[in-house]
């Protein structure tokens, strides 16, 4: 098992590469670190509960580090093999490299606008990568670890094919599940023989697909157990994992690690490489962990430095942490190991295993989990084109599912950005550039005496850095975001409580040593913001005409007395509530496909009275983009009515028609009108369309 000791005689150059001197005289470790986030497959476009899960509380680690000075570098990149590509191709009728080549690079493109910050973002199917996962099976081949089986798997007769485990579905003989895969239930979590799934049917003929022997090369996961469960303890015990992760662990090695089959009767993949293998590919979890790696190597020959790679991979100093969702874990916390331990076991280039598999639980969306076929959640590429990266990492950081699943709302989103980035953070920074550029002639100010409130402000300024860089350290993201945004709450407070609208009459110097912590505050905020808002921590940088400095020197005292401010900048704008509510009509739309409703009972319609109405008049209401007031008959009955489809109808484009009303909707006040029911009208995301009814029918009909 590689160590992770440290080595005591160390020589004074080595002394010096590991730490570096803060401009406070804090020691600061130089650590050495390789980060990984999870492979998404390249077989759709990536949504907000991938970012949550495995790529946002990645990159705010590597940007704190890089701001720390760590010496760190981040991996990813596609994964490209696998039945989730074939499905998906087969679906389309397209090729495979046709699915591959495009969402690689719509991911792509949506983690660079996300401000992802990989060292690479790489795919598995490069050659670079084929040769590495090829070398790992060959050695692991001709060592003679691995064995050969006849087994039986799912044949399709009317599609002539082997099914992969994703192509069969069935009950699960553990816990009765019905949608169970093949070889493992993603409701128990259990993993099973395919022989031992009940009522299996082939998903590509819908056939009951037929038991055919083939033969498979098998990896002797057992042979690593003890070892494997030695190094989580004590990773464990050093790096304190997390609860989810261990227990996850503890009750695979309770079920004992046996023999995994990591060929697949399939084209599309890494070419098993041997002689009398026609048809196999290597079985994408073992090569995809093996991705990161040869995403490293790639990155080493884009360099011109073809060992680079190994300066992370396979120095015992280097710290390994893999980020990835809860639904990964065996994968990153017992395969991968045992691929490594088993690579280590008869070669002297030994690389490192994991130090710590921080993984997320999931973000649900408004409630239910993300899916794509009843039109629930969105794209990060979709919703980059509608808001900018910022919010949604601020949004997204101070909630993420850290120890539970959480979700994403929409007015959650929008109350973080208008009332906490835009009137908290950014209403700070205004306040107190105005305040400057008007009464201090655009220079920082000089710190003339300090009072109490003073000192403390600044001793705040100090204490931070520590305190959100042990929080992050230690994987608490969430809890670092909201501490970040108490810092700029506190910095309101300051600006309140110090009153220099009025020391600025009485007391210049105060006014002046308020106003140059103030800045001091912005300085820090700028830097302990950037991990999380990197885009606006640059502009907030470029308006103090000042550069980041290293994570552990702010220190209230980083701008010096005279230097020059730029101009202000609009940091965060405010989101609209039309703007919000309109994503949230789009929910559940799927063109071509009906949402699946809660069940009401007939006497729960019943209840609703809708009747036939003619509008009679119509005008817009004064200060309200969005309501007209209509007057509608029903039969001899005459009723107002406000409506919200303004946007869509201009008042005498209403005049006349016949629409459908509820009648007994209990009566309402809009911006001062009173609505006496409502009107019926389609919804389909992008606006509104009232329901009409044909002209020959007399109002006050009954609709049912
Ligand atoms: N592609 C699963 C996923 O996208 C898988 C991760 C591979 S990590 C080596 O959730
Ligand atoms: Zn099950």
């Amino acid at each position: 098992m590689p160590g992770f000791t440290p080595i005591l005689n160390l020589t004074f150059l080595e002394i010096s590469y590991i730490y570096n001197l803060s401009k406070n005289g804090y020691k600061v470790d130089k650590e050495k670190i390789l980060v990984t986030s999870a492979l998404p497959y390249a077989n759709g476009p990536i949504h907000l509960g991938h970012l949550s899960g495995a790529y946002l509380p990645a990159d705010i680690y590597v940007r704190y580090h890089r701001s720390k000075g760590s010496d760190i570098i981040y991996i990813c990149g596609s994964d490209e093999h696998g039945v989730p590509i074939t499905i998906t191709a087969d679906k389309e009728n397209v090729k495979p490299q046709e699915i591959i080549d495009r969402y690689h690079n719509i991911n792509k493109e949506a983690f660079n606008k996300f401000g992802m910050s990989f060292d690479i973002y790489s795919r598995t199917s490069l050659k670079t990568h084929h040769e590495n996962a090829q070398k790992f099976f060959k050695v692991f081949h001709d060592q003679d670890l691995l064995i050969e089986k006849k087994t039986f798997q799912f044949y399709d007769e009317k599609a002539k094919m082997f099914l992969p485990d994703r192509y069969v579905e069935g009950t699960c003989p553990k816990c009765g599940y019905e949608e169970a895969r093949s070889d493992e239930c993603e409701k128990c979590g259990s993993l099973y023989d395919p022989s031992e799934l009940k009522n299996p049917k082939s998903k590509v003929t819908g056939e009951t697909p037929k038991l055919k022997e083939t033969s498979h090369w098998y990896f002797p996961l057992g042979k690593f157990q003890e070892r494997i469960e030695k190094y989580v303890d004590q990773m464990h015990a050093e790096y304190k994992w997390k609860d989810n992760v261990l227990k996850y662990c503890k009750g695979w090695f309770k079920e004992g690690l046996g023999d995994r089959a990591i060929t697949r009767d399939l084209d599309w993949g890494v070419k098993v490489p041997l002689d009398n293998a026609e048809g196999k590919v290597i079985y994408v979890w073992f090569e995809a962990v093996l991705g990161y790696i040869s995403a490293t190597i790639e990155l080493s020959k884009q360099k011109g430095e073809p060992d680079f790679w190994r300066k992370y991979w396979q120095d015992q100093q280097t710290k390994y942490v893999a980020f990835i969702g809860k639904d990964n874990i065996v994968f990153h916390t017992i395969i991968f190991q045992a691929i490594l331990l088993a690579w280590n076991d008869v070669n002297d280039d030994k690389f490192i295993l994991p130090q710590n598999v921080p993984a997320n639980e999931f973000l649900n969306f408004e409630g239910k989990k993300f899916s794509k076929s009843r039109g629930w959640g969105i794209d990060v590429i979709d919703f980059l084109k509608l808001f900018p990266a910022d919010p949604l990492r601020y949004t997204l950081a101070a909630n993420l599912p850290e120890n539970k699943d959480t979700d994403f709302y929409w007015k959650e989103f929008q109350s973080k950005n208008n009332d906490e980035l835009a009137d908290i953070l950014g209403n700070f920074i205004n306040r107190t550039f105005t305040f400057v550029h008007k009464n201090f002639d655009a220079e920082v100010p000089k710190r003339e005496k300090l009072e109490q409130i003073d000192s403390e402000m600044l001793e705040l300024l100090k204490s931070y850095p520590k305190k959100v860089g042990d929080l992050i350290e230690n994987y608490k993201i969430k809890e670092a975001t909201l501490e970040i945004m108490n810092l700029a709450r506190a910095a309101n407070k300051y600006f309140n409580d110090s009153q220099p609208w009025k020391t600025i009459k009485n007391d210049k110097a105060v006014c002046a040593t308020t106003l140059n912590i103030c800045l001091q505050t912005i300085y820090s905020l700028a830097q302990l913001f950037s991990p999380v808002i990197p885009a606006s921590s640059d502009k907030i940088f470029k308006m103090l005409n000042a550069e980041p400095t290293n994570w552990y020197s702010v220190d209230g005292d980083n701008l010096k007395a005279g230097h020059k401010l730029n101009k202000a900048e609009i940091l965060f704008n405010k989101i609209e509530d039309e703007q919000i509510e309109k994503q949230i009509n789009k929910l559940g739309i799927v063109e071509g496909v009906v949402e699946a409703d809660e069940e009401i009972a007939i006497e729960d319609f019943a209840k609703i009275k809708l009747k036939v109405a003619e509008v009679v008049a119509a005008e817009n209401i004064k200060k309200s983009e969005k309501l007209l007031k209509l007057k509608v008959r029903i039969a001899e009955e005459e009723r107002q009515v406000i409506a919200g489809i303004a946007k869509d109808y201009k008042p005498e484009q209403l005049i006349g028609k016949k629409v459908i009303i509820v009648s007994n909707l209990k009566p309402a006040k809009l911006f001062g009108n009173e609505s006496q029911g409502m009107i019926l009208a389609a919804d389909y995301g992008d606006g509104v369309k009232v329901i009409e009814v044909d002209s020959s029918v007399p109002t006050g009909s009954k609709v049912k």
